[in-house]
């Protein structure tokens, strides 16, 4: 049996359109989801919306429409996304399905029944943007005078009835997961953040909430409805067919890679795993969190009007120019930021450069040269047999560095080969070779195209489609495009037929804005 492997996204709340940091944290797990699968895992990849929440019913409010059109209406631009970006999610779930109604239902009775929940009053800040909760302590102060969330959301008071996780009960047990597995929350950076909040004690946490409807009621006590938090979480475990724990869909897959934006690291590192442990349910395998996305220096935000629309930019640059430019720009993790000039000199100098410019001059070569097809190898020399075995050695790196969410690395090594491969035509100059030395030619084309064989099975997971249609024209079956051929074996068989080239990234026009 094959190796499974579960990753998530965070599920994206539908008060707002997609833009460049949802596309951008999905793009990090379709990247992990496409290289395993082509490793020979069976991969689960989910994504999907975050329905419930005062957020939302406030957004639905004001597109003057109710709360369940809204979110149709809205999680279907998640899903045209993921459409446009060609994300290779295997579901894609909603937090208003019935069968995750009933999954945190159960969720809830099994802490109730563990004792972990009880009723009490809340009273303090609550931010509606965040759809959290904060201390006096933790809250600044705007422009104007006004108490704001450490995010810069509003906050106001709320006094209500509530149903509360006895989280406070839970801080040397979650110190304690954090020391055994100190993989368990990545980056280390993000890691001890959260191990020194929870150092610093922990209050129990409010997790229903009575001023508004639009929830998940509250098994028993339809007057509250659930913290939209405890009901998001879930997701994970629903997909896996929580409740039924013990069917082969959960125990197969769970746990799971979890990848979010820092900015929900607390939820995901400490209530979630608080909610598992007191249900006695295992803990997640990891949690990533990675960094936020400036635009060309500024914060994104829709007052400053600087909003990357997602097919925007791929209108402008191609997809899957996009998607290595995000994945290679910065390292996974820190904080990037976004200009046309970083995505232009990505585009031109590294794709077209480096990467196209080596396949084209190859195959054209091969077409003129070779009457089109696959030429003999002949008599390797040393030079010839280092440029291959970097390429193949490259797997066993890129494997080392997607264990850790390495991306920017991959993508280096990577490139380091075609460095390698760029210099090493220029020395051996097969151009020149033709009339003087036509044997030795084509052991230099054909290393060369067995490499870039090499390097578009390589490239599949960030550049699906161009990958694809470089290895179309190597005359690659589609049965031999996973990273099991990348070896000898399966190399390219002299005498096979090539079609005509053609450039697989273009250069794009230098503009200035
Ligand atoms: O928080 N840079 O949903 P959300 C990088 N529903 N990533 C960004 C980003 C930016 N500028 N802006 C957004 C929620 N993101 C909850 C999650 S999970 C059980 C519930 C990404 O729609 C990043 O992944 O506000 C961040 O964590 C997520 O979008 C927040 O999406």
């Amino acid at each position: 049996m094959r190796d499974k492997f579960y990753i998530t996204t965070p599920i994206y709340y539908v008060n707002d359109n997609p833009h460049i940091g949802h596309a951008y944290t999905t793009l990090s797990c379709d990247v992990m989801a496409r290289f395993k699968r082509l490793d020979g895992y069976d991969v689960l990849f989910l994504t999907g919306t975050d329905e419930h929440g005062q957020k939302v019913e406030r957004a639905a409010r004001e597109a003057g429409t109710d709360p369940a059109t809204f979110c149709d209406e809205v999680s279907e631009n998640f899903r045209i996304l993921a459409r446009e970006w060609n994300f290779s999610n295997d579901q894609f779930i909603r937090t208003t399905e019935q069968r995750h109604i009933r999954s945190v239902q159960a969720l809830w009775r099994r802490l109730e029944e563990a004792g972990e929940i009880y009723l009490g009053t809340y009273e303090g800040w609550y931010a509606i943007r965040d759809e959290a909760f904060y201390t006096e302590d933790e809250l600044g102060v705007d422009d104007a005078g006004r108490k704001v969330a450490p995010s810069g959301a509003p906050v106001e008071w709320v006094k209500e009835p509530s149903y509360f996780f006895r989280l406070s009960a839970w801080q040397d047990r979650l110190l304690k997961l954090y020391e055994d597995r100190p993989d368990f929350i990545m980056p280390e950076v993000r890691r001890n953040e959260v191990v020194s909040f929870v150092g610093g004690g922990l209050n129990d946490l409010s997790i229903s909430r009575t001023g508004f409807t639009w929830g998940i009621p509250v098994p028993g006590d339809s007057r509250h409805v659930m913290y939209v938090w405890i009901d998001a979480l879930t997701n994970y475990i629903t997909a896996v067919g929580y409740p039924d724990e013990s069917s082969e869909l959960f125990t197969s897959w769970w746990p799971a890679l979890h990848m979010v934006g820092k900015d929900i690291l607390r939820f995901h590192a400490v209530y979630w795993p608080a909610f598992l442990m007191a249900a006695g349910i295992e803990v997640p395998g990891r949690i990533f969190a990675h960094g936020w996305w400036t635009s060309e220096g500024k914060k994104i935000s829709k007052s400053l009007g600087n909003v990357i629309v997602p097919s925007e930019i791929v209108a402008r640059y191609g997809l899957d120019q996009v998607r290595y430019t995000l994945m290679r720009e910065v390292n996974f993790g820190n904080d990037g930021d976004f200009s046309h000039r970083g995505a232009m000199l990505r585009c031109n100098h590294d794709l077209a450069n480096d990467y196209g410019n080596l396949a084209q001059r190859v195959l054209k070569m091969i077409a003129r040269n070779c009457r089109g097809r696959v030429p003999p190898p002949g008599t390797l020399r040393d030079q010839d047999r280092e440029l291959l075995a970097q390429g193949r050695g490259l797997v066993d790196r890129l494997r080392r560095h997607i264990e850790i969410q390495a991306f920017q690395l991959m993508l280096r090594d990577i490139w380091e080969v075609i460095g390698a491969a760029n210099r090493y035509i220029d020395a051996e100059a097969p151009w020149k070779l033709r009339d003087v030395d036509p044997q030795r030619m084509e052991t230099v084309l054909y290393c060369t195209a067995e490499l870039i064989r090499i390097l578009a099975l390589l490239t599949q997971p960030v550049m699906p489609e161009s990958s694809a249609r470089l290895l179309d024209q190597l005359a690659v079956p589609d049965d031999r495009r996973d990273f099991a051929s990348i070896d000898e074996e399966h190399s390219l068989r002299p005498g096979c037929p090539l079609p005509e080239p053609e450039g697989v990234f273009p250069r794009l026009a230098e503009s200035t804005s």
